[in-house]
């Protein structure tokens, strides 16, 4: 609470500083336009693709696919709405072929064709088949085609408390021929909503989940395995180029990046999206190919994200060979759960929305969004790229000198997560990352951030805070952070402290120093107790059992103790997400749940418990299905108290009240 406060301070200052510029927003630079869809239709996307002829066509997970003209609202500004097919097992990709559509359902690709020209689909064709074990989480995704033509699909993993592949191909990125045959590309995948092209390489986004420490997006090559080994169990089938067995995996806890050292084909992320920091479930991504159109981040990517309702920008360079870069918050705000994303034909960007069952920050159940660049340019950190020594950020336009080599403007920590079962993964190895030296260019387009070679780590995170950076007109960028995912270090020529802007002044020995944690809250405290307390000798005077449901609930929503009792909660994590409980105060749920929020990298060693006097009693974060135990002795003041998950983004969902009677 405290550094909300200071913060809040801080920009009180900047403003009188600067009174006559206004605090720029992301809606000044990207509009959202909202579409307008008829009651009748739940337009739950699936899967979109834009037509030469303007049209939107959206496949839903309800099994229709709609035809949707007009979607930039012109002239009268309404768009139309015509029932395409209908029937179909929740298609999560569609993808336009001139004469033909190609959909993914559960269980096969199938075309789509409208034969006599009536604008409905009368043909349906199954093209590719797999089979299915009826488990709820094999979603089915595609086919994306790449730039060559060729075409992709990938099976998403069954959940039994755990990834499993229970049916052929679960957790594998498929090649689809014209013919309608399946090649076997890679395996590894968890639940790959996202994939497609990158300047012609083909990559995948990843969600959080067992062996998967956190979002990220992974290059796939040709026989890689990307991280969790329950599509291992076909690689001995025949097509398959995947040459790992599941016994090869240790599952150790180590960084994946260390691992892949050693166990050949385990491919090591291009980039991690801290969880929590820059979203939480990892959706479709598209390569800015509007040259300038959608604005000054061409040939960068655009990643969406399902529970946060956020896109993320990621911007990267290949070095050694190797693919990584910078993810950087881009916009947030959109209304439901983003599950895909297409470029319209005006270098706008459609944006398909969905949340049944998934959940997410936007609380609409589905939209279609089109997101619009102003013209207006938004000062930010453009790219990052790797030197011998640090790091070099480029900006959209020129910073303010006196602040760019200012060592105060920045702050920069190094992270990681462990690879191993469990699902998710704490920040680990947090450093703090110390300068040596600022280089601000004579164009005030590029500053240098010069670091000690030594405190760079590969298969590390960086973060990079600019916090203190102005423009020329005073205003600080619109995003002050940016998360670079270091695979390889450039070679090239280190700069000579003789040519710094800035020499940083040495302080204390950072250079290895692991970063003074709050006290953990791992520990039991006096919020958390989860032994019955030795005094209780007869026991709890009543036992309450809380579970969770998917959808971001509680199953029960209402829960009754005596004043001054001895209370024992069971809390079944049933879902497959992490949550945990947290009792409060009356009516403080809320600010409880945002402070858990705003923790940012301390969050997940909190386990995501703000320190607070409303915190009334706590269990940690608790794993898909694990159960945790807390005793504490209920308020003796009556009243309507509150229990929440505090896990960021549940909070404003995950709610239930805690009645306290004489
Ligand atoms: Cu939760």
């Amino acid at each position: 609470m405290k550094n909300i406060l200071l913060t809040s301070l801080i920009s009180l200052g900047c403003l009188s500083a600067h009174a006559q510029s206004k605090p720029n927003k992301e809606d000044d630079f990207y509009r959202l336009v909202t579409i307008p869809i008829p009651e009748n239709i739940k337009m739950e996307i699936g899967g979109m693709s834009v037509l030469p002829d303007g049209r939107l066509a959206a496949s839903t997970r309800r099994g229709e696919v709609w035809m949707i003209g007009n979607p930039y609202m012109k002239g009268d500004g309404k768009p139309s709405f015509n029932r395409f097919a209908s029937g179909l097992h929740e298609p999560l990709g569609l993808l336009y072929r001139g004469k033909d559509f190609l959909i993914t359902q559960r269980g096969e690709v199938t075309r789509l064709v409208d034969t006599d020209n009536d604008g409905v689909a009368d043909l349906y064709e199954s093209f590719a088949k797999w089979p299915l074990s009826g488990n709820y989480h094999q979603y089915s995704y595609g086919p994306v085609a790449m730039p060559n033509g060729e075409m992709l699909v990938t099976l998403n993993l069954d959940w039994v408390g755990r990834g499993a592949s229970q049916s052929k191909w679960r957790g594998w990125m498929l090649k689809l021929g014209e013919d309608g045959s399946l090649t076997p590309w890679a395996t590894g995948l968890r639940s790959p909503s996202g994939f497609g092209s990158y300047r012609g390489d083909i990559f995948y986004t990843e969600n959080q989940g067992d062996w998967v420490g956190s979002g990220r997006m992974t290059h796939l090559e040709k026989g890689d395995f990307a991280g969790n080994p329950a599509g291992l169990r076909w690689s001995k089938e025949e097509g398959s180029p995947v040459k790992l067995s599941p016994g090869d995996i240790p599952n150790t806890g180590e960084p994946l990046y260390d691992v892949a050292q050693r166990v050949k084909g385990l491919k090591p992320p291009t980039v991690w999206f801290p969880h929590t920091i820059v979203g939480i479930s990892t959706s479709d991504f598209k390569e800015d190919v509007t040259n300038g159109a959608f604005g000054p981040f061409a040939g960068q990517m655009f990643v969406g994200d399902q529970g946060h309702s956020i896109i993320t920008r990621v911007d990267l360079e290949k070095v050694n060979g190797v693919w990584q870069g910078t993810v950087f918050p881009f916009r947030e705000g959109f209304m439901s759960g983003i599950i895909r994303m297409a470029w319209g034909l005006d270098g706008s960007m459609f944006v398909g929305q969905t949340s049944r069952g998934w959940s997410a920050t936007g609380k609409e159940d589905f939209g279609i969004q089109r997101l619009v660049w102003t013209g207006k340019m938004p000062f930010e950190m453009k790219t990052v790229r790797s030197m011998p020594d640090g790091f070099e950020i480029t900006f959209t336009s020129p910073v303010d000198k006196k602040t760019a080599a200012d060592q105060d403007s920045y702050k920069l920590n190094s992270f990681t997560y462990k690879y191993h079962q469990t699902y998710g993964s704490p920040i680990i190895n947090t450093r703090e990352v110390p300068l040596k030296g600022i280089v601000v260019s004579e164009d005030g387009m590029k500053v240098r951030l010069v670091l000690d070679p030594a405190v760079l780590r590969k298969g590390y995170v960086h973060e990079i805070k600019a916090e203190g950076i102005k423009g020329t007109d005073g205003n600080p960028l619109l995003h002050v952070s940016g998360y670079y995912t270091l695979n390889e270090i450039a070679s090239g020529t280190p700069v000579s402290s003789s040519q710094f802007t800035t020499t940083v002044k040495a302080t204390a020995d950072h250079s290895n120093h692991t970063m003074s944690a709050e006290p953990a809250n791992s520990a039991p405290s006096a919020k958390r107790v989860t032994e019955m307390p030795a005094s209780w000798t007869n026991g709890p005077d009543q036992v309450i059992t809380i579970g969770t449901v998917p959808g971001l609930k509680f199953d029960i929503s209402e829960i009754q103790v005596k004043a001054g009792s001895r209370v024992k909660i069971i809390f079944n994590n049933n879902d497959d997400m992490l949550h945990n409980l947290v009792i409060t105060k009356p009516g403080t749920a809320n600010a409880v749940g945002e402070a858990g929020l705003n923790l940012g990298l301390k969050g997940s060693e909190m386990n995501y418990v703000p320190k607070s006097n409303d915190v009334l009693f706590h269990s940690n974060i608790v794993e898909p299905e694990k159960s945790e135990s807390i005793y504490f002795v209920a308020p003796k003041q009556p009243g309507t108290y509150q229990y929440v998950c505090t896990f960021p983004g549940h909070y404003s969902l995950m709610q239930g009240k805690l009645k306290v009677s004489k």
